[in-house]
């Protein structure tokens, strides 16, 4: 029996995440396909709001609380994720668990903590990771309004997701995760985004798996 497929949408600040799950959403409609959109973090919840008023420095927290609260964020919407890929809906999803690790871990949080709390979440059956160089996306608007928003910052977090990318891609011995070159036109990156994401669109029967979990 075929269920939907889970792609995630991964990549730099101002790489064009949330401007690409939407142009996939669209295609996905355009074809005749049923798929739900998700952003993490949703801000929406109880403790999306906590994480919204941290990000726009509205709130101090401990490192390491701030990263549990992202990761609780994505388990608050995980049984509904593997509901809706059994009813056969694909799930497109702006951000996931790897940002959380990029992020903490360039604040200096150990990497292997930092991976545990997202540990048997839903698995994507694919990343689209949209890369870009820091000084191009400072020119793309809005830069520097958020915590983190800063070149330094995004310098780290680009070489902890260039570890996440090839680990994954070790351990599944395949190409799950894949680096797109986001600083070109929106309609190029599009393209690319498509093409790579299209074999997935007809559903698949492959079980869901969970995320760097080894005792499958
Ligand atoms: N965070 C974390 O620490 N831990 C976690 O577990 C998670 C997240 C899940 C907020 O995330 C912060 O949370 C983020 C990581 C941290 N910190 N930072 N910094 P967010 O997802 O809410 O961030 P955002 O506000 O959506 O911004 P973004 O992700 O950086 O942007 P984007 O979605 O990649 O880009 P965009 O909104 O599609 O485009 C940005 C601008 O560029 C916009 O004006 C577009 O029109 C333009 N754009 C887009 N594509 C192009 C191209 N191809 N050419 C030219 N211009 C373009
Ligand atoms: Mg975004």
């Amino acid at each position: 029996m075929s269920r939907g497929a889970f792609i995630v949408i991964e990549g730099l600040d101002r790489s064009g995440k949330t401007t690409q799950t939407a142009a996939l959403y669209e295609q996905l409609k355009e074809v005749g396909k049923v798929a739900k959109l998700l952003k993490f973090p949703d801000r929406t919840t109880a403790i999306g709001k906590m994480i919204d008023a941290y990000l726009r420095s509205q709130s101090d927290l401990d490192d390491r609380a701030i990263h549990l609260l992202f990761s609780a964020n994505r388990w608050e919407l995980a049984s509904e994720i593997e509901k809706d890929l059994k009813e056969g809906i694909n799930i497109l999803c702006d951000r996931y668990a790897f940002s959380g690790i990029a992020f903490s871990a360039s604040k200096g949080l150990p990497y292997e903590w930092c991976r545990a709390p997202d540990i048997s979440l839903p698995s994507p059956d694919l990343v689209l990771f949209l890369d870009i160089s820091p000084e191009k996306a400072k020119e793309r608007g809005g830069y520097g309004e958020e915590r983190y928003e800063k070149e330094e910052m995004q310098k780290k977090v680009r070489e902890i997701f260039k570890r996440i990318g090839e680990e994954m891609n070790v351990a599944t011995a395949g190409a799950k995760w894949v680096v797109i070159d986001a600083g070109r036109d929106c309609e190029d990156v599009a393209k690319d985004v498509w093409a790579h994401a299209e074999g997935l669109i007809e559903g698949t029967s492959q079980p869901i798996t969970r995320l760097w979990d080894t005792s499958e």
